[in-house]
């Protein structure tokens, strides 16, 4: 059976009904532009054929009943005028958030049922979470026909993320999963929310390895990383990173922490090889996107200091057999996760038997490769 006849007959299992709707919305890949979201910089992601599936019907009890399909059929309902944080039931809490900001905007929406599935990897940095709750904005959309568009539904997610789950992450992620475009990477401007689509060089494979190192602390790393960025702009007297140059950085060097003065370094330089990347990319220029991936790596080791030994590790292997005819970084929050990779088709299967060879012994960690495609976003 298809994922989409497993949820179909899980509903129905469930509530004795076809749902009315049924949708999809992606995961992503982030292939270089790392933390510099929240500071209105540069991002480069592509949404990818890994996603969040929900069948969803109406009701008019006034209550959301969901059922999460990958937690053992665990199911969790609620008063959609009397929501809380569950912590008896984690995934829930990205439905009761989303839910919360949408019945603010739209006052009109009322109660669901609601099955949701998904393949992408959890906490392995390629945004389960935000494919989750575009997924839920998208339901919402088409039960009760509301006028919402792409860039709103990612805005609504990443308020319920913000004020709901507690991470402080920024507009990436709900952004490319609701406005992906297929075969496309998309350069987004975190600021004016500009988006620009290029094709990905047919000659390349997206590959991504999974290191499957258990991400710790994750929140409050990235909220805490999140704070020296803004400690920054606001020593240096701008509004965030996005207005910084190496040179005020240099001139401010005095008043910052040399810990705070690394992060910005960070951002302020990604924020270039962001750009540079786009246009390496969409040149076919493919050493210098090694270079630009190699070069974003060692920031996030160095300055920013969100990368583990495990997945530095993956990324030495793989740019060991690429010597320059592709790029590799870790993609993602950090602190475990996924390394990202732009090969040549011909190298799929060395760079695969290389670390399926070289990566468990060297860590006790097996790792899982998937070779990706970029695809469409839910709202695209
Ligand atoms: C996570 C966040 F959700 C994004 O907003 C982004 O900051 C990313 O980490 C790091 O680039 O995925």
């Amino acid at each position: 059976m298809t994922d989409l006849a497993l949820i179909e007959t899980k509903f129905e299992q469930f509530f004795n009904a076809q749902p009315q709707v049924m949708v999809h919305s992606p995961g992503r890949v982030n292939l270089i532009g790392e933390h510099t979201d929240y500071n209105e910089g540069f991002v480069f992601p592509a949404a990818i054929n890994f996603g969040t599936w929900v069948a969803g019907s109406k009701t008019d009890d006034n209550q959301v009943h969901a059922v999460a399909m990958d937690y053992d059929d665990q199911t969790n309902q609620f008063a959609i005028d009397n929501i809380e944080t569950d912590n008896s039931t984690p995934w829930a809490n990205y439905i009761r958030g989303v839910y919360k900001v949408l019945k603010e905007a739209y006052p009109q929406v009322g109660g669901a049922k609601l099955v949701i599935t998904g393949n992408v990897p959890q906490g392995a940095g390629l945004s389960s979470s935000a494919s989750f709750e575009v997924a839920i904005l998208k339901a919402f959309r088409d039960l009760y026909q509301l006028d919402l568009d792409g860039v709103q539904a990612a805005l609504l997610g990443q308020k319920a993320e913000n004020t709901f789950v507690g991470c402080s992450c920024g507009i990436m992620d709900q952004l490319i999963s609701a406005m992906g475009q297929e075969g496309k990477a998309m350069l987004l401007d975190c600021l004016s929310l500009d988006m620009q689509h290029i094709t990905v060089p047919e000659s390349l494979s997206i590959m991504i390895i999974n290191s499957n190192v258990k991400r710790g602390l994750v929140d409050s790393e990235y909220n805490q990383r999140r704070e020296q960025c803004e400690e920054a702009a606001r020593l240096m007297g701008i509004n965030s990173l996005r207005e910084a140059d190496m040179a005020l950085l240099e001139s401010n060097r005095i008043v910052l922490s040399e810990v705070v003065y690394r992060r910005a370094k960070h951002v302020i330089t990604e924020n270039q090889r962001t750009l540079d990347m786009y246009h390496a990319l969409s040149k076919g220029d493919i050493q210098n996107v090694s270079k630009l991936m190699a070069e974003s790596h060692a920031s996030m080791r160095e300055d920013f200091e969100i990368t583990v030994n495990e997945i530095d590790y993956l990324v030495n292997i793989v740019s060991d057999v690429l010597s320059q005819q592709g790029g590799v970084r870790m993609t993602g929050g950090g602190f475990g996760g996924c390394v990202v990779a732009l090969i040549p088709k011909e190298l799929e299967h060395t760079i695969t038997e290389v670390v399926e060879s070289a990566y468990f012994d060297h860590t006790g960690y097996r790792p899982s490769i998937y070779i990706c495609s970029a695809t469409g976003g839910a709202f695209a």
